[in-house]
């Protein structure tokens, strides 16, 4: 019988090929393809999360948990399509114009990935026309802005005017090491996260999920 808690296990300590190896099997022996889902990799992925948040864990580590996690996707995945699991919503994530730090929002990519959003990364330097016609096209229930450079701050702002002049739906999540909440609520973001598994908490939150 397959254990879903055995891949949970193995997806913290990024065991990709292990990981692989079960998910194949718990989809052989028929189990719930949401259970191999919610109850293995998404809740493997969500202890790394809190481990990372209270410096239990660094970004090694994630990193190789989230390759872990990434393999048993890929064989999840098709049976996922076929049995109509839909994700949580859809986050668009980038770095922002003139911004080329991309670590801190592979990881917040990473961990909505692992929470079960369909996540599109659309890289660093991206300018604001590109958030919003990946939201539009994708009707994102999310927009991820990521900045590392106090220069490039000034890009969030040109972002989330131009997400309101395009009347988007989507909520606004902003962060990155020089990113506070008093500049999120001074250009008008939704939310403000310090870390990759608190944007996730509250982006949930944000879905009413
Ligand atoms: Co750069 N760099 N860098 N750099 N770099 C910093 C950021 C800097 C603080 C170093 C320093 O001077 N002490 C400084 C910025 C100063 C400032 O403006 N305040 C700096 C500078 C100045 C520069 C250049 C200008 C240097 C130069 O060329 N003169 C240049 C700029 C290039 C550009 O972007 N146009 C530059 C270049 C680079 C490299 C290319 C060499 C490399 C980036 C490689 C890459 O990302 N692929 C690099 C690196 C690695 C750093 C440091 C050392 C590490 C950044 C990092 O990855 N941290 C950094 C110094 C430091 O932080 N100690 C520095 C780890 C990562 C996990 O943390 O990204 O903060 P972080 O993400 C966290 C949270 O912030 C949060 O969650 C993550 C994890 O929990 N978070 C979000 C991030 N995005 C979020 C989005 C959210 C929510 C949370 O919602 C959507």
């Amino acid at each position: 019988m397959a254990d879903l808690d055995l891949i949970s296990e193995r997806l913290q300590k990024g065991k990709a090929k292990e990981v692989e190896k079960l998910v194949q099997e718990a989809l052989d022996e028929g189990m719930a393809v949401r259970d191999i889902l919610e109850k293995g990799l998404i809740a493997g992925m969500g202890i790394i999360g809190e481990k990372f948040k209270n410096n239990q864990v660094y970004v090694p580590e994630v990193l190789i948990a989230a390759r872990a996690m990434n393999k048993g996707m890929a064989v999840l995945e098709p049976a996922m399509v076929k049995a109509g699991v839909e994700p949580l919503g859809t986050v668009i994530i980038g770095t922002v114009k003139g911004d080329l730090h991309d670590i801190g929002k592979n990881l917040v990519a990473m961990m909505f990935k692992g929470a079960g959003f369909k996540v599109v990364d659309l890289g660093t330097d991206v300018p604001p026309e590109k958030f919003v016609s990946a939201a539009e096209e994708n009707d994102a229930c999310i927009v991820g802005l990521s900045a590392l450079l106090t220069t490039t701050m000034p890009s969030m702002r040109d972002c989330v005017e131009t997400l309101k002049a395009a009347n988007s739906p989507a909520k606004v999540m902003v962060g990155g090491a020089p990113v506070t909440q008093a500049f999120a609520d001074e250009i008008g973001a939704t939310a403000y996260t310090p870390d990759a598994a608190t944007a996730v908490e509250v982006g949930k939150q944000l879905i009413g999920k």
